[in-house]
């Protein structure tokens, strides 16, 4: 049987792909899902719950320094909390949740019916959620790391944190980072050969760009912090000698492999969000983004220049001073192409006609939040400014005024933006304003104040600190700060799970925008795409197909799970691939992996038996099935 999918508003076709690309239904069948928007959706809710824990531990350190000699929790208490809210907000929520949201949008963007491996986008996520879990579980059986999330050592070598604390960090980074590169690989194929024919290289939605670029990042950065943690465990389970200089090694070294990657992934956070930018301002100003090619290139320039200044954060270590210049001058560059980025949107809404909806007013936060949080870089970008501030709440303060300015305004942006795409439903606008401004407002008072108490001289990472310093009124309105901010972002939940249930009922396109996720009803078939779109400009919706062109791609399969694959640079039809239907074996390599890991932290013999363990559901994964054999070489044979 062969169904075509060409003749367009054929419902049978429709019901044919639906059922062919559904989830499967039941207990069981929760666990072998591969559609990457079922997947996206539990990934994404997965990161809030680490965001919403993280930022308890965050609540409950800011109630501890609200004032002075205060003793809500002790010191070993707080060590594990700020370790805890760091390594959870950096690798359990900001890096994570960008790859999430991508994983729903990029192909819904491009125009594709799945991503390029959807079981391993499956895998990713059951690791991730596994290592996660991990940890906060370590966490509450007040096993968790307090070293820091940066983990220097010798502070997390076996010498000055014995136990099992450091070690549980030390896996579950590199385990959790693990599933970061595989999700890196499924969006880098995804973006570069399943786009929709006409799509060009010069037409991909800048988000798109974007998530390309983190991609390729994340391939770069990842493996540095994974060696790090890997060759940290190793000094710390079997005696080698990277970090210990008495036998040769080096702590400096820890110092350059976390912050090659630790730099970067600072943008791997920032370059998506200036994706999000990017999609929301051109529809909110009714008008196509300004300097496009511009806006692809200072992207590029951004990832390639974020990898050359990690020894920023090493100025007070005894590195050469001609080498810290160096370093100085690239910190500085960096802010060119971001600033580009600016002036392009300013002209955007310049010459567009702006219409302020909510994700509108979190873009407009942006600016404000992360231009303070880029001057202060500024500042710290210059050594001997560093050396006055160095460990003090004036880093703090700057780094929460780029990671929350850069990241998390525009994501609330872009979850109130597509929302209507994920659910199918409208959000409200007035409780959004409500969660806006008491977010705005709230983070400015929470973290402005911290500027002022690291030029008085308040040190970071401390769990209380005298009356009389002059330090408590600031560090009590800081607090009030949180609080307030906090609430903003419970009333945005508010406001998502209301309108998840009664919202009113999402059309395709709300905003009226131009790229192709809302070419399809709101929220997507399981297919994405009834028929495949093609697309004839940057905005296909706005643009539509000129005379006489296909709009559609004709003669895909509907009952078979098939897909377009095309042509890297000018995105021409190349051949169809069958993408593979849903099973379990993705969840239990995940089990697997995970039982692997966990025991690693134990006996390094967990590497050999647990390999064992992890091979049985690979093999049978990765097993040539005659079914699949069969009908691939039918697809070959056609025309
Ligand atoms: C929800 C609001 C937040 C509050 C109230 C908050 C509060 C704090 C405080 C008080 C510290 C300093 C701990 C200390 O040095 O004693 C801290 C550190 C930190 N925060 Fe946040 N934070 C928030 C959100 C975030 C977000 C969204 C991110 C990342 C995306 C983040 C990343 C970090 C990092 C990386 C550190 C450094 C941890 C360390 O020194 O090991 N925070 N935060
Ligand atoms: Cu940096």
């Amino acid at each position: 049987m062969s169904v075509k999918d060409g003749a367009l508003h054929d419902t049978q076709v429709a019901a044919l792909l639906d059922r062919t690309w559904d989830d499967p239904r039941g207990f069981l069948g929760w666990f072998c899902v591969v559609n990457h928007k079922t997947i996206a959706k539990r990934f994404i809710v997965a990161c809030l719950v680490f965001f919403a824990l993280a930022g308890l531990l965050a609540a409950v350190m800011r109630l501890q320094l609200a004032r002075p000699d205060n003793n809500v929790v002790g010191p070993d208490m707080y060590n594990q909390l700020f370790t805890m809210h760091g390594s959870a907000m950096m690798f359990l929520f900001a890096v994570p949740v960008m790859q999430a949201v991508a994983v729903f949008l990029v192909p819904l963007m491009v125009g594709a019916r799945q991503v390029a491996f959807p079981r391993m986008n499956a895998f990713a996520f059951w690791i991730f959620l596994f290592g996660g879990f991990t940890l906060f579980i370590a966490f509450f059986l007040n096993t968790g790391p307090d070293a820091g999330w940066f983990a220097y050592v010798p502070l997390s070598g076996p010498d000055y944190s014995p136990g099992k604390r450091v070690d549980i960090w030390a896996q579950m980074i590199t385990f959790t980072e693990l599933s970061a590169l595989l999700e890196a690989i499924t969006l880098i194929t995804t973006i570069l050969k399943f786009r929709a024919p006409g799509m060009t290289m010069n037409r991909i939605p800048l988000f798109c760009w974007a998530t390309l670029i983190t991609s390729f990042m994340v391939l770069f950065a990842m493996p540095a912090v994974m060696l790090g943690s890997s060759a940290l465990i190793m000094d710390r389970l079997i005696g080698t000698h990277f970090y210990n200089p008495a036998e040769g090694g080096d702590v400096v070294l820890w110092q350059h492999l976390f912050w090659f990657f630790g730099h970067p992934e600072v943008y791997l956070i920032f370059i998506p969000g200036l994706g999000f930018l990017s999609a929301m301002i051109p529809t909110f100003s009714r008008r196509p983004q300004f300097g496009y090619a511009a806006m692809v290139l200072s992207l590029i320039a951004t990832g390639f220049l974020s990898f050359g200044l990690w020894v920023h954060h090493m100025f007070a270590t005894n590195l050469p001073e001609l080498g810290k210049s160096f370093f100085t001058a690239a910190s500085m560059l960096i802010a060119i192409p971001s600033a580009i980025q600016i002036y392009c949107w300013i002209a955007t809404m310049w010459t567009g006609k702006l219409n302020l909806r909510t994700p509108m007013l979190y873009c407009l936060a942006f600016f404000f939040i992360l231009v303070l949080g880029g001057m202060t870089g500024l500042m710290l970008a210059s050594v001997p400014l560093d050396y006055q501030v160095h460990d003090t709440y004036f880093v703090v303060a700057h780094l929460h005024y780029v990671l929350i300015g850069g990241a998390v305004f525009p994501l609330f942006g872009a979850f109130y933006y597509w929302f209507p795409k994920f659910l199918g439903r409208m959000m409200s606008e007035r409780l959004g304003r409500w969660s806006f401004w008491l977010m705005f407002i709230g983070f400015n008072v929470a973290f402005f104040p911290m500027h002022i108490l690291g030029l008085q001289g308040m040190p970071r990472r401390v769990w209380t600190y005298q009356a009389g310093m002059g330090w408590d009124g600031m560090n009590l309105l800081s607090t009030v700060g949180a609080f307030t901010f906090a609430l903003g972002i419970f009333l945005s939940l508010v406001n998502a799970v209301r309108s998840a249930r009664a919202g009113a009922a999402a059309p395709a396109n709300p905003w009226g925008a131009g790229t192709l996720e809302w070419a399809t009803q709101s929220p997507p078939a399981p297919c994405n795409f009834h028929a495949i779109p093609v697309a004839h400009g940057r905005d296909p919706l706005w643009q539509g197909a000129p005379e006489g062109e296909p709009s559609h791609v004709a003669g895909l399969a509907a009952d078979k799970r098939e897909a377009l694959v095309t042509t890297v640079i000018d995105a021409l039809p190349d051949h169809r691939y069958l993408s593979p239907p849903p099973s379990p074996l993705p969840f239990l390599s995940a089990v697997a992996t995970t039982v692997l890991f966990i025991g690693s932290i134990f006996t390094p013999w967990a590497i050999v038996w647990g390999s064992v363990i992890v091979a049985v559901p690979v093999i049978a994964w990765f097993w040539p099935k005659r079914h699949d054999v069969d009908s691939e070489l039918a697809l070959e044979k056609r025309p």
